[in-house]
């Protein structure tokens, strides 16, 4: 029947009762309003899916604009991370609280290294809140601390600056100690510690360095550290051990950052310099680091002939008979003191030196102003290293408390 409807368009066949007819008229009325109301909906469907359409081009638009944005962003956060910072919550990418700041330079994205430790080790109050929210965001539970600390310093370059290291390197040890509770007794001991094993990755395996600590000299050097009390020794062999066969591995150095505090000599060259009794002059290859003055016979010696810690001492330039382009190291209003040095004599004893002051002279007078801005530069006081003893004298003087 309905075939027959649908076949015979609006033809009525002749043989169909009064009844039979209107049955039809209104089964095609029906028809019709079917075939309308399918052809509304096609229309809407053909109307949503370009509306679809529309909007996934728009959503790729505001995509690409975004990632734009988020590009620009990250740019001028590598010159400066402040600005950058700024930028990108004022284009609504970020959100201007700790945890998201935190979050967003944990990842790292495309950003600068040196640009996030100069952020993180920034003073103020919400800098301070973002440094501590990051180094949550650093899980250190079971690892020992040089597992820790290869984490932690990949994360970032360390800025060069004392006070923005010692926020850091606070902010690290609070975390450690709290995912590691009970292996060290404070976090100033975490603290030091920490420091004792950056320095022996320096001393390991930067080839400036002549001297390489044992593991013996590693552990004395780090008794009484523990609120006075001693660490394991098992503890402090294992840092050893995992220093000695893998350096640190450090984001790309540029000059200003802990690499360089530790890692670089300040300056190196042949030098002459005047005996202490016998007052003749030698041809010494000197390496100036680490706050100390450094001198070797030859430039590839293992051991250095004589070492002269530079604390307390001052320098100046002199005039000699002898020797041009001379300056001297002395104790300030101390004429007839003798100089905390050691030296080797011609036997291989190494002894005291016996040096009222040390005369030398640099081949060429800007050599000799050189050395001098870089002697002065290493004497005047380091906030960092006096940080760092206040600490280590901190942490064990508690014995006994
Ligand atoms: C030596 O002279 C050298 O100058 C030594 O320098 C010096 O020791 C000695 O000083 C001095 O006597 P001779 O080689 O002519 O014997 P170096 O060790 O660089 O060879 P310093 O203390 O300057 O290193 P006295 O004080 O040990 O005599």
């Amino acid at each position: 029947y309905w075939a027959e409807i649908s076949t015979s368009g609006n033809n009525v066949p002749n043989d169909l009762s009064p009844e039979e007819r209107r049955d039809l008229e209104s089964i095609r009325r029906r028809k019709q309003e079917l075939m309308q109301d399918i052809q509304r909906l096609k229309d809407e469907i053909a109307e949503v899916t370009c509306e679809i359409e529309d909007l996934g081009l728009t959503q790729e638009r505001k995509n690409m604009q975004r990632n734009k944005q988020m590009a620009m962003g990250r740019k001028k956060f590598n010159m400066d991370p402040k600005k950058g910072i700024r930028f990108l919550i004022d284009s609504a990418l970020l959100k201007n609280t700790c945890d998201d700041i935190a979050q967003f330079l944990y990842k790292g994205e495309g950003l600068n290294k040196t640009a996030i430790g100069d952020y993180l080790g920034e003073r103020d109050e919400f800098n301070l809140q973002v440094l501590h929210a990051f180094v949550q965001l650093h899980e250190f539970t079971d690892l020992n601390l040089v597992q820790a600390l290869r984490q932690f310093l990949w994360s970032f370059r360390l800025p060069g600056e004392a006070q923005k290291i010692d926020r850091m390197m606070e902010a690290f040890a609070q975390r450690y100690c709290h995912c590691n509770a009970g292996v060290f007794q404070s976090t100033d001991t975490c603290y030091v510690l920490s420091f004792a094993v950056i320095m022996l990755n320096t001393s390991l395996h930067n080839p400036n360095v002549k001297d390489k600590p044992s593991v013996q000299r590693f552990t004395a050097m780090n008794r009484g550290i523990n609120d006075g009390g001693d660490l394991p020794e098992d503890l402090l062999r294992n840092l050893y051990d995992s220093i000695k066969n893998e350096p640190f591995k450090i984001p790309e150095d540029d000059g200003n950052d802990l690499t360089h505090t530790f890692f670089n000599p300040d300056r190196e060259g042949w030098l002459l310099k005047l005996g202490g009794r016998v007052k003749t002059w030698k041809r010494r290859w000197f390496i100036l680091t680490d706050n100390c003055l450094y001198y070797f016979e030859y430039t590839t010696d293992k051991e250095p002939r004589g070492i002269i810690p530079l604390e307390n001492l001052s320098i100046r330039e002199v005039e000699d008979s002898k020797k041009p382009n001379c300056f001297e190291l002395y104790i300030p209003d101390q004429k007839d003191q003798v100089i905390k040095a050691c030296k080797t004599e011609a036997d291989g004893r190494v002894v005291e030196g016996n040096h009222t002051f040390y005369r030398i002279s640099a081949p060429t007078t800007e050599e000799k102003d050189e050395w001098i801005t870089s002697i002065k530069a290493a004497i005047s006081k380091d906030p960092f290293y006096e940080m760092l003893a206040a600490r280590k004298k901190k942490v064990s003087s508690l014995k006994g408390l």
